[in-house]
């Protein structure tokens, strides 16, 4: 068939040697990797096919993946098909290492959304299918392991258009058999454009068959809907379609590749991708509809103009080669040695699992490693003119879980500082802040295996073992009652002695005034300049409370005192404060405060009571709920809730979400705690304290 289509793509034509990139998207355990160990097969860029349960795929490679079995960082591979390249950016399913998957789609030409084919788990995509509908990224469904799959095709489209704004194009039907085991398997498929029917095979690509007999009614029925949803885009095809005219051919895949490309449809593809079915079908939808480096530059609305732009989305340390930041090349290339924008351009690298394949340049459309380009980072575009920050580049999610770290050896604290910095260079969604009113280092990030697989590498990349623990809660007092206490420092040693007498008035202030000093000494009685002295010990005092914390909302009022013309210093009078509020704390009815936290959890809407029955389970007060702006079907609940029961309540909402559950907090006020609770806190300190 001469290649019609060829004259009507802007930027490139499919075998014009043009370099592409797919992002391989979907929910953990969907079959990424697997897939993508198909394409690299199918196309012969390895000559074995591995697999990712037996830790043999190209993909997952690294050390801490292989030992979950999880994707936890972006895959890149490259291969040759049919006079084209392609880079396929495999990116980790999971929630948690979600930011990976969001850069490399901010520099796809195209993304596949691999999906389970079970109608009741396409929640999962939803968070995904966002941020993909959100940047205009073409796509393609893939429903996967159609082998095992017992929904039936059309009842998982209507699953997956229930998640999707975009309108689902399906361009597959399966040919399905009775099974030994009684039930029905999909042997093979009929193409619903060129109405052709193909056998599946154990592996390589499938057997051309004629079309049985039995599927046609089901055939051209989804074909009627594939031709009705593209005639919506298409005058011309809704013409022939009303006047009962059969399209040509060319039609049809003029409106699949344009309405694809201008992200108006979304078609949908079935297969299974750890046995190569369906491969060879989703690598030629690819090949005709992938939009082409130019056109996706467009989009982004980088300039493209044939000067030399490159941008980085992800940055890698590795122990040899150092830093490596993987760029996609929008416009010109990229030579090895070459100076651009005040940066030197060392070597680069081309990935290929964890393999990295020296070449000479880097071509507008390809995905390279750039060694040692110290200040080249994700989320910036280099040109002749410099770094600047990328167009919408993907911001980093709220954290939503937190680990307290300490090296395990002393000495490698800076080595852990250093560590960390690289950590987070690698995955800015994860963060860490020295927290001084608790004397923590914390690490926050997307969940718990997110946090633990960033303390394997720094384990196993970095060699700094560290210890985890649950960050402490910032608790608070403050008193209840006011009393006034004399207080009186006398020392006499040797020399001249040390003397200090103050009288103080201590009453509580409302929740959120701190601490108030307040001199209203008269006739010179503690002189001037040693009140600063004064409230120098208060403030030390009311560093630790009688309950072992910090305490805040007090006002103390120095009203009279004496002093010793020689014995008297600034020194003696903070000794003097410090002794006033030790003595008089305890009287004042002291109590713990706890932080509130405002809460907002989001979810979809079916899951709203079982969102609020968890924060009122966690001594929490819902405050309402309202829809999530701009994501349909989801709604945000607010609540304010003490911050110790947030620490882990990621896990229960993801729980009862399918995983897409989340939340954002903000401090709102610190609130009175007693009984039993209050006492097991204290207790505790004290425990701290004294070990
Ligand atoms: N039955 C079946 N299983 C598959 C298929 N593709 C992948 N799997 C299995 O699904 C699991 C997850 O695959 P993997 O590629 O690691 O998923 P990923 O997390 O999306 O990368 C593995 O046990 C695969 O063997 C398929 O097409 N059919
Ligand atoms: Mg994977």
């Amino acid at each position: 068939m001469a290649d019609i289509r060829s004259e009507i793509i802007p930027g490139g034509r499919p075998g014009s040697g043009a370099h592409r990139a797919v992002a391989l998207c979907g929910p953990y355990l969907s079959g990424k990797t697997s897939l993508l160990e198909s394409i690299l097969y199918a196309t012969g860029a390895i000559g074995r096919r591995g697999s990712t349960r037996a830790g043999t795929s190209i993909g997952d490679g690294a050390a801490e993946a292989r030992k979950r079995g999880m994707g936890t960082e972006i895959n890149v591979a490259s291969v040759d098909y049919l006079g084209d390249h392609w880079t396929f950016l495999d990116v980790p399913g999971s929630i948690e290492f979600q930011h990976d998957a969001m850069a490399a789609l901010a520099v796809c030409d195209a993304a596949v959304v691999v999906c389970e084919p079970s109608p009741e788990r396409v929640v999962a995509l939803a968070p995904l299918l966002k941020a993909i509908e959100d940047r205009h990224i073409p796509h393609i469904f893939f429903i996967n392991k159609i082998d095992s799959a017992e929904a039936r095709v059309r009842d998982m489209l209507a699953a997956l258009q229930s998640v999707s704004s975009r309108k689902l194009v399906l361009r597959q039907v399966p040919i399905r058999q009775p099974a030994a085991d009684g039930s029905e398997e999909a042997v093979g498929y009929v193409d619903l454009v060129s109405e052709r029917a193909y056998r599946y095979r154990s592996s390589g690509a499938s057997d051309l068959i004629e079309m049985p007999a039995e599927i046609l009614p089901r055939e051209s029925e989804a074909r009627r809907e594939m031709l009705e949803t593209l005639s919506e885009f298409d005058d011309t095809l809704l013409e022939q379609l009303i006047e009962d005219v059969a399209p040509e051919k060319s039609l049809i895949y003029r409106d699949l590749h344009d309405e694809f490309g201008s992200d108006k449809i979304a078609p949908v593809l079935i297969g299974a991708g750890d046995r190569e079915n369906g491969v060879r079908r989703l690598l030629k939808a690819l090949r005709h509809d992938t939009p082409f480096v130019a056109e996706t530059a467009a989009r982004r609305g980088l300039a493209a103009d044939g000067a030399i732009e490159t941008e980085c989305f992800k940055v890698l340390h590795q122990s040899h080669a150092g830093k490596l930041s993987l760029c996609r090349v929008w416009s010109g290339s990229l030579v090895e040695g070459q100076s651009l924008g005040g940066q030197r351009l060392g070597t680069i690298l081309r990935p290929f699992g964890q393999r990295l394949d020296k070449v000479a340049e880097a071509r507008a459309g390809e995905i390279v490693a750039l060694a040692k380009v110290e200040s080249l980072s994700a989320g910036q575009v280099l040109t002749g003119g410099g770094l600047a920050p990328s167009p919408a580049f993907p911001a980093v999610e709220p954290a939503v879980f937190a680990l307290s770290l300490a090296a395990r050896n002393r000495n490698d604290e800076v080595k852990l500082s250093g560590a960390l910095h690289k950590i987070v260079e690698e995955d800015p969604s994860l963060s860490f802040e020295a927290r001084g009113e608790t004397h923590e280092l914390l690490l926050r990030g997307q969940g718990e295996m997110h946090l633990r697989v960033a303390v394997d590498k720094l384990a196993g990349r970095y060699n700094v073992a560290v210890e985890t623990t649950t960050p402490r809660v910032a608790y608070r007092e403050t008193i209840q009652a006011s009393t006034q206490q004399h207080a009186r420092y006398k020392r006499q040693t040797g020399g001249h002695g040390q003397f200090a007498d103050i009288k103080v008035e201590i009453r509580p202030l409302p929740r959120g005034a701190g601490f108030r000093f307040v001199d209203r000494v008269v006739g010179g009685v503690v002189p001037r300049n040693f009140i600063p002295a004064v409230e120098e010990g208060l403030v030390e005092a009311l560093k630790q409370g009688p309950l072992g914390q910090p305490v805040v909302d007090v006002e103390v009022t120095l009203f009279d005192g004496q002093y010793h013309s020689v014995d008297s210093s600034e020194m003696s009078f903070k000794m003097a404060a410090r002794m006033a509020l030790a003595e008089a704390l305890p009287r004042c009815k002291p109590v713990l405060l706890e932080p509130i936290l405002k809460v907002t959890v989001a979810a979809p809407s079916d899951a709203t009571p079982r969102i609020q029955r968890l924060i009122t389970g966690r001594r929490g007060q819902l405050l309402g709920y309202d829809t999530r702006d701009g994501w349909t079907g989801w709604d945000e609940v607010s609540a304010l809730m003490p911050e110790a029961e947030i620490a882990d309540m990621i896990v229960e909402v993801r729980s009862v979400t399918q995983g897409v559950g989340t939340f954002t907090t903000a401090f709102d006020h610190l609130q009175e705690l007693a009984g039993r609770t209050a006492e097991r806190i204290v207790e505790e300190s004290r425990k701290r304290a004294a070990a």
